[in-house]
């Protein structure tokens, strides 16, 4: 692949003033476009600050840099879906995930509690051997950046497993697949902050990408992401790859599930 002019586009959008002055987190989204495609990637972005269900941006600012570094390319977590009745029951069932992600009952607790009321535009970073949040960007928190999955593979990934087409499935795995790659990602909790989906995710390189259909009442605007991080890494480092470190998502059909494909 020809990585010379790949560019990373990132947008955020916020409503009553930016993010830095308090502004409330309307939207956020990153991608990686080749010099082609930037006029198509922005106005992607845009159209997806400007038609956000948490309100109309008064604050936005779309941004492209050239990437200079080689692009590692990963295969996407595999997906599984829990359907549950009710958020408690969704919620117990996100529990027991991170349990059986290596995190222990008092630290999932103790991260619960830290979940912070004001909308934060990144996620938060949790030492999984305290429970003590370490990212120390308060109301920013840490935007995983510089990530993408090319639209005709993704494509053939998502007939081959008989998903719905959706872009927000593919932001999420793409996002979790990038942020399980690293040792020190433990494992990672999420729901959206926009109001009208409930579906969330425990995910971990161990137990892939683990869709439980109800974590939050429709209708709320709290969102959450965390990263259960191994504080024996350095943070630093961690933090740098989570942000910096370019990567695209790759899917090779396995050859089991076609006998009769010629190598
Ligand atoms: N880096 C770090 N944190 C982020 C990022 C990012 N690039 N993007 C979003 N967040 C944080 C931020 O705090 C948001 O408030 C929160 O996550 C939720 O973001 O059906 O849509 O984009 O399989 O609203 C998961 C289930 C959907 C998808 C998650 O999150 C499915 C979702 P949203
Ligand atoms: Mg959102």
């Amino acid at each position: 692949m020809d990585n010379s002019r790949f560019y990373s586009v990132r947008m955020r959008a916020s409503e009553n003033q930016s993010h830095e002055k308090g502004g409330k987190h309307i939207s956020g989204g990153e991608l990686i476009s080749s010099y082609q495609d930037l006029k198509k990637s922005v106005d992607f972005l845009l159209e997806k600050a400007l038609t956000h269900s948490r309100g109309k941006p008064d604050f936005l600012q779309i941004q492209c840099e050239l990437i200079d570094q080689p692009i590692t390319q990963v295969p996407p977590l595999t997906v599984k879906t829990i359907e549950v009745s009710s958020v408690e029951e969704g919620q117990q069932k996100a529990r027991k995930l991170l349990e059986q992600a290596g995190v222990s009952k008092q630290v999932i607790e103790k991260a619960y509690a830290q979940i912070p009321d004001e909308a934060v535009r990144g996620a938060i970073l949790i030492d999984c051997h305290t429970g003590k949040r370490i990212d120390g960007r308060k109301d920013r928190g840490v935007r995983v950046s510089r990530m993408d999955w090319e639209r005709v593979n993704f494509e053939k990934w998502v007939k081959a497993k008989a998903l719905p087409l959706n872009q927000r499935i593919k932001e999420a795995l793409v996002l979790a697949t990038k942020v399980s790659t690293h040792q020190a990602t433990v494992a990672e909790l999420c729901w959206s902050d926009d109001p009208e989906y409930v579906t969330g995710y425990v995910a971990s390189k161990t137990l892939g990408y683990q869709r439980i259909t109800k974590l939050k009442p429709y209708g709320d605007e709290r969102g959450c992401r965390i990263f259960f991080v191994d504080t024996s890494y350095d943070l630093d480092t961690y933090i740098t790859y989570l942000e910096k470190q370019p990567m695209f998502i790759q899917w090779e059909e396995d050859d089991v599930t076609r006998p009769n494909r010629k190598k």
